[in-house]
């Protein structure tokens, strides 16, 4: 059972309520309770002989394609079987209640959107869009393609089809970038969810807020480099810290917008 000291709980409330802009920057934590590994331990059974940065770049995918594939079309099936859970709901519900709300996400999966978050700002792309690894043209995935060996070959140029995520090595997509830049750069409050803030330049976002005066409140149950900065963390799952900081959020507003007026 988590136990959030509630004094805690309150403080954490009253800095997403005093906040006029919110930036929430999440990680694979937020996804765990809804049945997908997080990055750092998505390398169980068949692929833990794998570190994920010898998977996820073009160097793994231009040396072994196919193991590449299979390991995208694995991970793409865990995705698709996975439902939102509480945490997921609980931000689409903060999208309701505060004025300016950035949901920016590490994850290549959809549950923020599947649980109604209006925007969601993919700084490293998603799972179930797949493009041409030459020439970008986007490529709708066939059901055969799911248990190929290898990866599908472009109907436009005959290169290789991979995932459209970021891989390491490869720049972020400039518009979520730039997006996401320009939101911790206004924010007065940060929420730092389920990440371990080891992969950059996503893990800058946090201190460019920080370095603005913008307050920053970690979920996370164990400890990451951001708790220096940190004004609190709310040490315990998301699926259970971020219902229960909403509904702090919520009383002290008093009852939300409805999601119509929104
Ligand atoms: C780039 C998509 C340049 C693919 C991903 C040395 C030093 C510093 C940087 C580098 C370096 N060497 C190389 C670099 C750069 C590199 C990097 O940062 N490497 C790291 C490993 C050091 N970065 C890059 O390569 C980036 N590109 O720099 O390009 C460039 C510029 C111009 C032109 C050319 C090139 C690209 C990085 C993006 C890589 N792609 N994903 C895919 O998914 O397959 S990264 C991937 O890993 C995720 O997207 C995510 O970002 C990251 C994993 O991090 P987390 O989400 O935090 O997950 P993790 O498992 O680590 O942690 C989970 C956390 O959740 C933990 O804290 C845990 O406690 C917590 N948790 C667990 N359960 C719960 C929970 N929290 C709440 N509730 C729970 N229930
Ligand atoms: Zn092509």
């Amino acid at each position: 059972m988590v136990h959030i000291p509630q004094e805690v709980l309150e403080r954490a409330a009253a800095l997403v309520d005093q906040a006029d802009r919110v930036v929430c920057l999440t990680g694979a934590g937020v996804s765990a309770e809804s049945g997908i590994p997080t990055f750092r331990d998505a390398q169980r059974g068949l692929w833990s002989r794998y570190r994920p940065e010898e998977l996820a770049s073009p160097e793994a995918f231009e040396a072994d394609p196919g193991r590449v594939w299979r390991w995208y079309m694995w991970r793409l099936g865990l995705v698709e079987q996975a439902q939102p859970n509480p945490g997921h709901g609980a931000l689409a519900q903060l999208a309701r209640l505060v004025s300016h709300l950035t949901l920016i996400t590490q994850n290549v999966d959809s549950l923020h959107e599947a649980a109604g978050s209006p925007e969601v700002v993919h700084l490293h792309g998603r799972l179930d869009r797949f493009r041409c690894h030459d020439c970008g043209q986007p490529y709708p995935l066939r059901p055969q393609d799911r248990e190929a060996d290898r990866p599908p070959t472009c109907p436009r140029c005959g290169g290789r089809v991979r995932p459209d995520v970021v891989w390491f090595g490869e720049p972020l997509p400039s518009q979520p970038w730039q997006t996401a830049l320009a939101a911790v750069a206004a924010c007065d409050c940060m929420l730092v969810v389920g990440t371990s803030a080891m992969v950059y330049p996503a893990a800058q976002l946090p201190q460019v807020a920080r370095d603005r005066g913008a307050r920053l409140l970690l979920v996370n149950p164990e400890p990451t480099p951001l708790d220096t900065w940190a004004e609190i963390r709310l040490s315990g799952p998301s699926g259970v810290v971020l219902p229960a900081l909403v509904a702090r959020v919520e009383a002290r507003k008093g009852r939300p917008r409805s999601s119509e007026a929104a």
